[in-house]
């Protein structure tokens, strides 16, 4: 019983150091770092205390290399201490600490150097990431691609506060479906928010739900020093008392100190005997020592409780602390953005027998011998294969996705058919994929695949549908080799599915292909997750379909406007709209490479890819796919019609309305003969492409280089008008002006969406051949142009 005297004596010095490095770290960039123009260090101090000790308990000893853990945000500072004792880390990036090239503010996978697992911020997105990557786990595992490895704990430092938001909520019951194991979630129960402190009870709360969900909870509440006293006479009268403090008092007398606490005790209590002398035999400090000993700062009590776990079902730990624990803030409720003063600073360098000039030195002002400390460091589990990022080799991608054409389709039908082609071939591009879909599979063209493929899970089970020979299009078999992961409707899990599934190959050495879909409009839904899986450079596809006013009945609740800005706007991400499956079958091909292409993100580096597809059905290009062709469609914009050498008038469009730029380019042309159709497939890659040119040309003075869209452009005069139209804000299209100096007149929808047919609806919002037409007029002279007639 109990954890050797030598090892806590390691252990509680290491997070001495840790508390001292991490607390040194921000001092620094307030105080000591020259040029902070007044900008203070907030949030980290008083919350990094909180997690020291847990995160000591973790890093130095319970955590092993397969492990992955995503890290509080504002334990940074924690972090990066750690990694730097492990050195892993180096000085100048903690004195740069929240600087440019600096340790991170919030723990960074893409950013930091010392190999963040997972990246968090966005209080609750990093929490749900390590039950989804328990998940993945299991799949990359039940596909016979774990090897040798044996599996990890995905572990997450949650904060009390951070409970509170949903997506973790909606991940617990996901979770829950499909049977997650390896997972733990170490709440930091400081009982304080940002702004406040927590309600009473809270941890309840926690317990009986994360049972629900078929969790084990641990609580762990009180630390050795209070154990003992609980075991002393009177003893169990101050067990009493601490468990019915409210939490705003408890908070209130650890910022106060030892004699407040004595006071309200003997004031609660009155002279009971043996609990009154129990009190009385502490001075102030030693009764502040006592009453801080909550478990989550009680090294040996952190130990045992991880230490007891020997099963892979997964487990919540409720660990009791301080917020800004043996700091003079401690416990304040305002302490979020607290800092020491200089004053308390060097008071408490003393104390820590640091000497001036020293504070970096990893082991400074510890009795231990440095060499006993570096050994227990280098012994370390955590530590003992070095560097944790794995990879795993690209994926061969045919040169070609066939799909079984037809005269008449819609691009998210063609998404359909050449997944379905994939999954009749045995390709190895077709055994990484996975789909996941948050319960619109069948509505988005994923049935075939599915079909095919079969849904995955630890155990089989069989379509009950089929058995009983109901006639069914879908079959719903589920086993342990399945390529598709059915979730609940709940946006926020299938990006953060996708942003498991998608760092796959650097998790756990197995590289995967994900594609999710879902319906466009509710990407908004999901957004801070896509935006979180962007940001730690996780590859994935996603299919948003249907889109936009073309799906005219539907109206306007499930009619996007704002997802083509989003999709240029959102870093990592490459987006595209075709409007025919031949389009679609390029730019699938090219973004299964994109996926895996190395280099960080970027142009030149690989990324992740959105298609905003369509149901409508239109009429499908008859023509063969040159390598040119091919290429142009995958930088986004090609012309379908090329501009004469008169050419005052070209049409740009994007996606669904191709039908209607086609039908207005036709009666433009009467009277127009020159005039350009040009098709644009990715406005986020053309403009990507022209802002990078730009650059280039602005860094390397005198190179002749120019961007696709100046390519394409280049042949026009400056007095050429361009009509830009798409199924979206119109805002996408806008810049092409800019590109060369012309006159745009720019088409698309600024307003919620209502019912109707696509024809109803594109004459209202000024989509079809006929605004068209109109806004061709406005930007150029002569004779007028027959407009379309209306149907009545
Ligand atoms: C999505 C999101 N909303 C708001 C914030 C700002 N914020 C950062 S920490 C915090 C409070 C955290 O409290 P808790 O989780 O209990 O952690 P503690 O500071 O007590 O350790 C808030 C509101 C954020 N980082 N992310
Ligand atoms: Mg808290």
């Amino acid at each position: 019983m109990g954890i050797d005297p030598v090892r806590l004596e390691m252990l509680s010095a290491l997070n001495r150091k840790v508390l001292w490095l991490s607390s040194w770290t921000i001092h620094h960039a307030n105080h000591i770092r020259p040029n902070t123009d007044g900008l203070k260090v907030g949030g980290h101090q008083a919350s990094s205390a909180s997690l020291a000790n847990i995160m000591s308990a973790l890093y130095f000893s319970v955590l092993r290399p397969q492990d992955r853990v995503a890290v509080k945000p504002h334990a940074s500072p924690v972090f990066h201490a750690i990694q730097y004792l492990f050195g892993h880390q180096t000085r100048d990036k903690l004195e740069n600490f929240r600087g440019y090239k600096g340790a991170q503010s919030y723990p960074s996978r893409t950013k930091d150097v010392d190999d963040v697992d997972f990246s968090t911020g966005s209080v609750g997105l990093g929490v749900a990431q390590t039950l989804f990557a328990s998940l993945v786990q299991d799949y990359v595992k039940a596909h016979g691609w774990m090897k040798d490895r044996p599996e990890g704990r995905m572990i997450a430092l949650v904060g009390d506060a951070e409970m509170d938001e949903g997506n973790i909520f909606e991940a617990l019951l996901e979770g829950w479906k499909h049977g997650l194991r390896n997972t733990w979630w170490v709440v930091d129960y400081n009982r304080q928010s940002l702004d406040a402190v927590v309600r009473e009870g809270l941890w309840a709360k926690f317990e009986t739900m994360f049972r629900n969900f078929g969790w084990d909870v641990v609580i762990v509440k009180y630390g050795k020093l209070m154990q003992a006293a609980f075991a002393e006479p009177g003893g169990e009268a101050l067990k009493r008392w601490i468990d019915n403090c409210p939490n705003q008092m408890y908070a209130a007398l650890c910022f106060q100190g030892g004699a407040a606490f004595r006071k309200h005790l003997q004031d609660d209590i009155g002279d009971q005997g043996p609990v009154s002398a129990l009190i009385d035999r502490r001075s102030d400090e030693e009764l502040l020592a006592l009453m801080s000993n909550l478990g989550g700062h009680d090294m040996a009590s952190m130990i045992e409780a991880f230490e007891a776990i020997d099963h892979d079902r997964p487990v919540c730990f409720i660990a009791y602390t301080i917020k800004g624990v043996g700091l003079p803030m401690q416990g304040h409720k305002d302490n979020h953005a607290g800092l020491m003063t200089v004053a308390q600073m060097e008071k408490w360098r003393a104390a820590q027998n640091i000497r001036p000039g020293h504070e970096w030195d990893r082991f400074e002002g510890l009795p231990q011998e440095p060499a006993k400390l570096e050994a227990f460091l280098a012994a370390a589990p955590f530590n003992s294969e070095g560097r944790r990022r794995l990879t795993a080799p690209e994926i061969e991608v045919p040169r070609e996705l066939a799909f079984k054409p037809s005269a008449q389709m819609s691009t998210q039908q063609g998404f359909g058919l050449i997944l379905n082609e994939l999954a009749r071939g045995d390709s190895a591009l077709a055994s990484r994929i996975v789909t996941t879909s948050p319960d619109v599979t069948v509505s988005t063209n994923l049935g075939a695949w599915v079909n095919r493929r079969g849904l995955f899970a630890k155990a089989e089970n069989h379509d009950l549908f089929r058995q009983e020979k109901i006639p069914s299009a879908f079959t719903w078999e589920f086993s342990p080799k399945g390529q598709h992961i059915e979730l609940g409707i709940a946006e926020m899990n299938l990006f953060i599915m996708l942003s498991a599934l998608g760092l796959s190959h650097s998790i756990n050495g197995a590289r995967l292909l994900p594609v999710g879909t879902l319906y466009d409009p509710f990407i908004e839904r999901g957004l801070d997750a896509l935006n979180y899986a962007c940001y730690q450079d996780a590859r994935f596809m996603v299919a948003a379909t249907p889109s936009g006013i073309t799906l005219a009945p539907e109206g306007g609740a499930h009619q996007s406007i704002a997802t083509p800005l989003i999709g240029m706007a959102q870093d990592g991400l490459a987006s595209f709209e075709p409007a025919f499956v031949d389009e679609l079958a390029a730019i699938m091909r090219w973004g299964f490479e994109h996926m895996q292409r190395e280099g960080g993100q970027g142009e030149e580096g690989g990324g992740s890819v959105y298609l905003r597809l369509s149901t409508r059905t239109i009429e499908q290009p008859q023509r063969p796919l040159s390598a040119g062709l091919h290429h142009e469609i995958t930088q986004g914009a090609y012309w379908l019609r090329k501009p004469g050498p008169n050419c005052d008038i070209v049409i740009a469009y994007t996606g669904a309305v191709a039908p209607e730029a086609i039908e207005a380019v036709g009666f433009i042309g009467e009277s127009h003969r020159d005039v350009g159709l040009l098709a644009i497939t990715s406005a986020d890659r053309l403009h990507a492409g022209w802002t990078a040119a730009r650059k280039l040309r602005r860094d390397r003075r005198g190179i002749q280089y120019l961007s696709h869209i100046e390519n394409l452009l280049a042949s026009l005069s400056r007095d050429c008008g361009i009509v830009t139209v798409i199924d979206g804000h119109p805002a996408t299209l806008g810049w092409l002006g800019s590109v060369r100096g012309n006159r745009v007149e720019a088409l698309g929808v600024e307003r919620f969406g209502q019912t109707g047919t696509i024809d109803d609806l594109y004459r209202h919002y000024g989509l079809d051949a006929n605004a068209i037409i109109d806004a061709a007029e406005s930007l150029t002279v002569g004779a007028p142009v027959r407009h379309r007639k209306m149907a009545v």
